[in-house]
């Protein structure tokens, strides 16, 4: 374990969501860390990524000699570690809820990217990715049809099968991680115009929830800086006045 004066190293991309619910938990509950983005454009995995997660994916952190990769196990672990129980609950039925929906996530929440956003931010790297199976998707002509029904799907599922009992929140009457994770899918594709979650009321004004938690702003500024991509074709210009964009904010 780290001594208590380490900060915790996120290898990370303002670009990844994934990696924005890992940060952003550390900036509501003020640990500090320092944000290790990969490569010229944070997105291409570097050796040293690879000794600690062999799949070269964002995030991965390291605290002290002990590293961890996938989203929910680290946000798991930095709750467990902390002790944060109002993020991860210590009443069995909640903490098993968050738990249920971040197994849920991979499987559905995780689309909204694959399907729909992932196919207009990565037109900014047509030229370097061609022959990749992304670049597919790009040339699909109805991406943006395909993608929304996808997001439709996995939308109705949350807005039935979460917030139950009345519930402003996934998993209970406040935020926990499940939240967290879920916001960093589903909430950028409004700032790239992508989908507006019309016919989803509770998803919606569990949005305007989230935008209440502390350091919202800062942990979104790629979001708001990159803004509409739908309308108007991300370049990798776009994109990398997005991502520092992004990474100052983290710095302020
Ligand atoms: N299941 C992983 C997903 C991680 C992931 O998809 N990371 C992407 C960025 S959002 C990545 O590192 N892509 C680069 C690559 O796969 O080489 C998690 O929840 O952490």
């Amino acid at each position: 374990m780290s001594p208590p004066s380490a900060p915790l190293i996120i290898h990370g991309a303002p670009a990844s969501q994934p990696s924005r619910a890992v940060y952003w938990l550390c900036m509501i509950k003020s640990l500090p860390f320092e944000l290790k983005p990969l490569g010229i454009d944070g997105m291409g995995p570097d050796a040293p990524l690879l000794k600690l997660n062999p799949a070269g994916q964002v995030p991965t952190v390291e605290d002290g000699t002990f590293a961890v990769y996938e989203m929910p196990a680290i946000l798991i672990y930095l709750c467990e570690k902390h002790g944060w129980n109002d993020l991860l609950p210590t009443d069995l039925s909640a903490r098993t809820r968050v738990h249920q929906y971040l197994h849920f996530h991979h499987n559905f929440t995780r689309r909204a990217t694959l399907e729909l956003m992932a196919p207009f931010v990565t037109v900014a790297f047509a030229e370097r990715m061609k022959g990749t199976p992304i670049e597919s998707r790009i040339s699909d002509p109805n991406k943006l049809e395909n993608g929304r029904s996808c997001v439709r799907h996995v939308a109705d599922l949350i807005e039935r099968g979460f917030f139950q009992d009345g519930s402003t929140h996934l998993c209970t009457s406040h935020a926990t991680i499940a939240d967290i994770a879920c916001y960093e899918e589903l909430a950028q594709l409004r700032w790239a115009a992508l989908f507006d979650f019309e016919g989803f009321p509770k998803i919606q004004r569990w949005f305007g929830e989230m935008e209440q938690l502390p350091f919202h702003d800062p942990a979104h500024r790629y979001n708001t800086v990159l803004g509409d991509i739908r309308t108007e074709e991300n370049t990798l210009k776009r994109f990398l006045e997005a991502s520092a964009a992004g990474v100052i904010a983290l710095g302020a």
